[in-house]
């Protein structure tokens, strides 16, 4: 079902800082930073060279306001990580079959993720205590 882990995300209360840190101390770099207003999050791409293929990626997510999903894991868990998520080829077949299997997914349809993917989520409650999120790449970066 899974191609690969696509990134592993982290929540942070302030963007700009968790970035410093992971470029200075762990020497991450800065591929991608984008708001995602729909899921209330600013977020940046951390990977450990260029091409995005062969990167492993951890993704910063900080809360756009006090609603977002990520506030709420703020406030409950303080920052750490917050989700995996699974890159997938086919993300709706992936889902069906998800779905018949008995988990259950955030959205009945696919929403818009980092970089133009297309995403979904499965519960944590169903995925044994993981936020799992599927994630299917716009075709264009799947090419290279
Ligand atoms: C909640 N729970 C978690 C969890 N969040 N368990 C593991 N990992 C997490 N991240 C557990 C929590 O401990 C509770 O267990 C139970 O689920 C209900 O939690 P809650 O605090 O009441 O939270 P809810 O139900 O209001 O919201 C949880 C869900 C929400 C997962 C439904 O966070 C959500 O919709 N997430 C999907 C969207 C998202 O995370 N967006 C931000 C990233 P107990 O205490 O009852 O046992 S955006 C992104 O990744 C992008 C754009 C991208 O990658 O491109």
């Amino acid at each position: 079902l899974f191609i690969c882990i696509d990134h592993v995300g982290l929540a942070v209360p302030d963007l700009d800082e968790a970035v410093k840190f992971h470029t200075e101390v762990l020497g991450w770099r800065e591929l991608h930073r984008e708001v995602n207003e729909e899921q209330g999050v600013a977020e940046a791409m951390m990977g450990t060279g260029d091409q995005l293929a062969e990167n492993a990626r951890i993704q910063l997510i900080a809360p756009l306001n006090e609603d977002s999903t990520i506030a709420k894991f703020l406030a409950k868990n303080g920052q750490g990580i917050q989700q995996m998520a699974y890159r997938v080829a086919d993300l709706d077949h992936v889902s069906a079959v998800l779905r018949e299997r008995g988990m259950r997914l955030l959205y009945p349809e696919a929403r818009r993720g980092t970089s133009g993917s297309r995403i979904n989520f499965v519960h944590p409650k169903d995925a044994r205590g993981v936020l799992l999120e599927l994630v299917e790449l716009p075709k264009e970066t799947e090419e290279h």
